[in-house]
């Protein structure tokens, strides 16, 4: 049995995609993983993101980013982006599913063309872009797949129908992913994120017109033990570990990185 070395949580040589990664969660985690020896390769929908990346990902130190523009629900696009990257820097070993939208609006009044929009970039994206990488993995002898699941992969709430449905698939396609490809030495893991202050939750966060706290905002305090809202950095580590070889033998398990909040029922009525 051979010791525990340290160095099992380094990506050093490693080649690591992550889809939407020009701010928010993916810029962090594509950091976390520059940090930790890989190179970074970073997605977005749009050439102006990408370039904003580019100065972003300079700025924190990290020189030899690459970056591609593409929609993760165009499979043509995907494979063409995945064959480029493959000739231009290498084969992925780490890919990180993390582009993702939502849309706000109670169920019966959705269109089903909104409906439909979320469940194409959270969970077909995801989908077409691993069935991409997936092949040139098992060539490789392994890779590492992380899909940014949600609470909404485990609990409901008002106005978030088609997210929850997404992130729902999500988690499912994660465990079958694992199920599928853990015999070629690829792991499959979902990160389940609690309430994270990145663009994508300010209008939860937004000051009243009295300067209080958004109603939802103080929900979320109370529904958290930690108390606070999660920042991007609290994610980093979690996705280094699942990223790693520290994590060869963990496969189809979403890590909920989310203060607690899926543990607790709620702030017990005062005695
Ligand atoms: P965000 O700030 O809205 O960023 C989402 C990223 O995805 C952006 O870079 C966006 O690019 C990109 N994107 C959207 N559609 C795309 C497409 N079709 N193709 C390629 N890129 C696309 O979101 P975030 O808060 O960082 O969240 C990132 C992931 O974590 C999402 O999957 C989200 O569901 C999940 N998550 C977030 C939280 C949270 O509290 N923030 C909690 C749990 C899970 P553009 O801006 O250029 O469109
Ligand atoms: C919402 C939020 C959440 C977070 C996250 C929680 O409107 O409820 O946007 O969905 O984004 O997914 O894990």
């Amino acid at each position: 049995m051979s010791e525990f070395n340290v160095d099992s949580f380094s990506l050093k040589g490693k080649v690591a995609l992550v889809t939407g990664a020009t701010y928010g969660i993916g810029f962090a985690l594509a950091k976390a993983f520059a940090y930790a020896g890989a190179t970074i390769v970073y997605n977005d929908i749009n050439q102006a993101a990408i370039l904003r990346g580019e100065i972003a990902y300079k700025e924190a130190g990290i020189e030899n980013a690459h970056g591609y523009v593409c929609d993760v629900t165009d499979e043509d696009a995907v494979n063409a982006m995945v064959a480029k990257i493959e000739k231009e820097v290498g084969v992925i070993d780490i890919l990180v599913n993390n582009a993702g939208i939502i849309k706000r609006i109670p169920m019966i009044e959705m269109a089903a063309k909104d409906f439909r929009q979320v469940i194409d970039i959270d969970l077909n994206g995801p989908f077409i872009v691993s069935k991409a990488v997936i092949p040139s993995m098992i060539k490789k002898g392994g890779g590492k797949i992380i899909n940014i699941c949600s609470m909404m992969s485990e609990l409901g709430r008002e106005t978030v129908s088609a997210y929850a449905a997404a992130k729902g698939g999500l988690k499912m396609l994660t465990r079958n992913i694992a199920s599928e490809y853990g015999k070629y030495n690829i792991q499959c893991n979902g990160i389940g994120p609690g309430y994270i202050a990145t663009p994508q939750t300010a209008p939860l966060r937004e000051l009243q017109a009295d300067g209080s706290r958004h109603p939802f905002d103080s929900f979320i305090i109370s529904k958290t033990p930690a108390a606070r809202w999660g920042e991007v950095s609290d994610l980093q580590g979690p996705a280094v570990f699942l990223a790693s070889p520290a994590s060869d033998f963990i496969n189809g398990h979403v890590l909920y990185v989310d203060g607690g909040i899926l543990a607790y029922i709620g702030q017990q009525p005062e005695e």
